[in-house]
């Protein structure tokens, strides 16, 4: 448990949703001091620190309560909730908000040449992703019968490298997968960055804290649309 009085929140230190991250933080009137190599940024108006890390770290800082909010994509959290559910460890958080960045989806892709495929193809075949949990969830519930190849990067080349006959990666406009020769399947999950919250956060100052800004956060959302 975070048995600081300060309130932690984890973002993306940086990547695809620092910025966003910055900015809404901004938004919410939290001043900070962002120091580019720091790993913690205090804020100079309001009792909040901010913490920078890599996005993976973020769910497990959240849900063992070494952070108290977090803004991570679903599609890492939804993965780390079910690797830590098979390790009995505390997988459980408050999801406060889904946020208006980081939209993505999961999806199943395989060589061009190959066309159209449907979902059988799929049985005795190896696909690589950086999503093993979602992935294997996702087959049983389909009923395929496919092994799963982990790569932490570069999952896009696994069927050109010989790793793998497809692939099950994150896309947003489709040009990484058009530009490695690649047919975009089914989706398997859609996803935003989110905010969330440890599930067994008791201070009342910080849950007064956070219950001021969510009013603000609704406001900004709605601002934008
Ligand atoms: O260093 P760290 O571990 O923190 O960062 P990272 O490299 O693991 O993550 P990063 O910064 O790439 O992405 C952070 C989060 O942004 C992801 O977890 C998603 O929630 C979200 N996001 C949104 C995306 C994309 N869009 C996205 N397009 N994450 C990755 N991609 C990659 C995808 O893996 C593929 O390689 O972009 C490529 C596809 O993009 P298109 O536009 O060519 O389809
Ligand atoms: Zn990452």
């Amino acid at each position: 448990m975070n048995t600081n009085n300060r309130l932690r929140i984890a973002i993306q230190k940086s990547g695809r949703l620092s910025k966003d991250c910055q900015s809404l933080l901004k938004q919410l009137g939290i001043k900070l001091n962002l120091r580019e190599q720091r790993l913690i940024a205090h804020s100079t108006n309001m009792p909040i620190d901010v913490l920078r890390v890599r996005d993976d770290d973020i769910p497990g800082l959240v849900m063992d309560g070494v952070c108290d909010l977090g803004i991570v994509g679903e599609n890492v959290l939804v993965e780390t909730q079910a690797e830590r559910q098979r390790n009995q460890q505390p997988s459980e958080v408050t999801k406060l908000a889904k946020l208006d960045f980081g939209y993505c989806r999961l999806a199943l892709a395989w060589p061009q040449e190959l066309g159209i495929q449907d979902k059988d193809w799929f049985n005795g075949k190896r696909i690589a992703t950086t999503y093993p949990e979602i992935l294997k969830q996702y087959l049983e519930k389909e009923q395929i019968e496919a092994s799963v190849v982990m790569l932490t990067g570069s999952v896009e080349v696994a069927p050109r490298a010989g790793l793998a006959d497809a692939i099950c990666d994150l896309v947003s406009t489709g040009a990484t997968l058009e530009a490695n020769g690649l047919m975009q399947g089914d989706t398997i999950l859609e996803s935003n960055a989110c905010l969330i919250q440890n599930a067994n956060l008791n201070d009342d100052d910080k849950l007064s804290l956070i219950n001021k800004l969510m009013p603000r956060l609704r406001g900004v959302k709605q601002a934008k649309e």
